[in-house]
């Protein structure tokens, strides 16, 4: 599938899948596997006509009472039976393999179920010969809990035993408690699971919130955020020194990539937050690597929790700072959406223009030089749904933002299933509008921008390989060429403005070959070219 040492991932579009939202096959309103097989000619059938996709990033779908749908794990060598079994998984690695798709799953290190076996036999007496896989300690002389770390989720990040009379440490929810991976057989334990899916031919894995997996050792206080207000998110009024990005964690993803390392071909992309300079660090050195990508989630929010706003100046800040901190041996990894943020469509819906920015969102993402995450629904521009209070499921909600609105099922077509099921769905539909059907035939819509975006990358080298160079513009425009030796520049021009703009050219004469007005497509240019109103344009170089 793959010339020998040329690493698939550098090229490849990927596309996260939310199982229990992306096709339900057996009518019981909750997506499986064998639903996946079934649509995944549309994310690769080798043409156009598909999506393009190179790879598929899997949610949990590991055997898990589901408190935290998934992100608590109970067995990580096993398939949960709302999935389906080890085979369907089997299956579907071979069918993707078939369509040269390759299969990332969800690693999920930090924490276990509290259902795990581990953590039973953990929490089953002090003496218990995994006690120590997990986090325990005394009560302070007042009963409190340990230290003042705080959940995630919200309250407490401790839990109190009765029976053993110890407090647990939970960095997400009490039925999350946190494996201890200072204990070298935790590690070992873990290290393995990967090995087992390696073993089934699994291409990589998306590595969930890996900043945490190593505190300070002495679970010291976090020190206060100075500039938290009251009325903001609880969990930002501290400052995650001792708890998050902790020095040890990254010698930890080096020993990490060395099982990746094991297997040819396998891909780590971590899940991570922090400053451009933190996610660069988890890049690890040319000489001793760490993960193979490691997400920037920087065109969603920067810092805290704020939306980041569509406007020309931030996004090239963005893309200058990740330009300039990650490794040279390696490339900045992007997404715009995912299943635990507001999606793109209503974060930008402030003016009602949402999805006017969400058409030139694809080639921002498609055009630069990174490793691109899609997120299911946003190539048709799904937006977040409203959930009445009866229907919410997401545990967040209680004490932080529920995230069921950016969950709910796929739009296949405007029937009261939605083509996703037959029978109740999980979650509450969306309304009709927007859905695959509707804009699969209709060369203006959003899912055919993505599509030609996706194969356009494949075919121009500047795109696929290129360098990003002449960053510029201004407060409307947002502008670089990429570029590969022997083969024409790209263009990609940017409008944040909602009013038409110029975008000045790193290149004398062109021709638009990508844009959000498709009937744009074919001009020529000279030094510069006017964008529409939130619009934007590839534009290829010509002799
Ligand atoms: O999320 C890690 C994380 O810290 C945040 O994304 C957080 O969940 C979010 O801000 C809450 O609003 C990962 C997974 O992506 C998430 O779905 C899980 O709930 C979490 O880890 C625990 O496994
Ligand atoms: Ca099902």
């Amino acid at each position: 599938m793959d010339a020998p040492g040329r690493e698939w991932w550098r090229e490849a579009v990927c596309y996260q899948i939310y199982p229990r939202s992306f096709q339900d096959s057996n009518g019981d309103g909750i997506g499986d596997l064998e639903g996946i097989i079934r649509r995944l000619d549309y994310l690769n059938d080798g043409t156009p006509h598909s999506l393009g996709i190179d790879a598929v990033w899997l949610s949990p779908t590991y055997p898990s009472p589901m408190a935290d749908f998934g992100y608590d794990v109970a067995d990580y060598c096993d398939v949960h039976p709302d999935f389906g079994t080890l085979a369907t998984m089997d299956r579907l690695i071979a069918e993707c393999h078939r369509r040269g798709i390759r299969v990332l799953l969800d690693w999920v290190p930090n924490h276990t179920s509290d259902q795990h076996p581990w953590f039973i036999e953990s929490r089953s007496s002090r003496e218990s010969p995994k006690r120590d896989w997990y986090i325990w300690r005394d009560p302070r002389p007042d009963g409190s809990p340990p230290n003042n770390w705080r959940s995630v989720f919200g309250g407490p990040a401790w839990t109190f035993d009765e029976r053993t009379g110890q407090y647990y440490l939970h960095s997400f929810l009490k039925e999350q408690p946190d494996l201890n991976w200072r204990n070298p057989e935790v590690e070992a334990a873990m290290l393995q699971t990967l090995r087992f899916w390696f073993e089934r031919g699994v291409d990589g894995f998306r590595i969930d919130v890996i900043g945490r997996i190593l505190k300070h050792p002495d679970l010291p206080d976090n020190p206060p955020n100075p500039e938290w207000r009251p009325g903001d998110r609880e969990r930002f009024s501290q400052l995650w020194l001792y708890n998050h990005n902790y020095p040890d964690v990254f010698n930890a993803v080096k020993r990490i990539r060395k099982v990746f390392d094991e297997y040819p071909g396998r891909v780590a992309v971590g899940e991570v937050f922090g400053t451009p300079e933190e996610i660069a660090r988890f890049y690890g050195d040319a000489d001793s690597p760490g993960l193979h990508l490691a997400f920037n989630f920087h065109f969603i929010h920067e810092r805290g929790h704020a939306i980041t706003p569509w406007e020309a100046p931030v996004l090239r800040r963005i893309i200058a700072n990740a330009e300039a901190t990650v490794p040279p041996f390696s490339q900045p990894c992007f997404a715009l959406n995912n299943h635990d943020r507001s999606r793109f469509v209503t974060r930008q819906n402030h003016d009602g223009r949402g999805l006017e920015r969400a058409r030139a969102a694809p080639l921002l993402l498609l055009g630069l030089r990174n490793t691109p995450f899609l997120y299911y629904g946003e190539e048709i521009g799904m937006a977040d749904v409203d959930i009445p209070p009866e229907r919410q499921q997401d545990p967040a909600r209680f004490r932080s933002v529920g995230r069921d609105p950016e969950r709910t099922p796929m739009q296949w077509d405007a029937s009261p299933g939605r083509g996703f099921t037959t029978g109740e769905p999980w979650l509450p539909f969306g309304p009709p509008s927007p859905n695959v059907a509707e804009q699969d035939g209709d060369p203006d819509s959003l899912l055919s921008l993505y599509r030609r975006a996706i194969w356009l990358r494949k075919e121009l080298p500047a795109l696929r390989a290129g360098s990003v160079a002449n960053l510029g513009g201004d407060e409307a425009v947002v502008s670089w060429r990429r570029q590969t030796p022997g083969a024409p520049g790209v263009a990609v021009a940017v409008n944040t403005a909602t009013v038409p703009a110029r975008a000045q050219l790193p290149f004398p004469r062109g021709r638009i070959v990508l844009c959000t007005v498709r009937a744009r497509e074919g001009e020529r240019t000279g030094g510069e070219v006017e964008l529409p109103p939130l619009g934007a344009a590839w534009i290829a170089e010509e002799a």
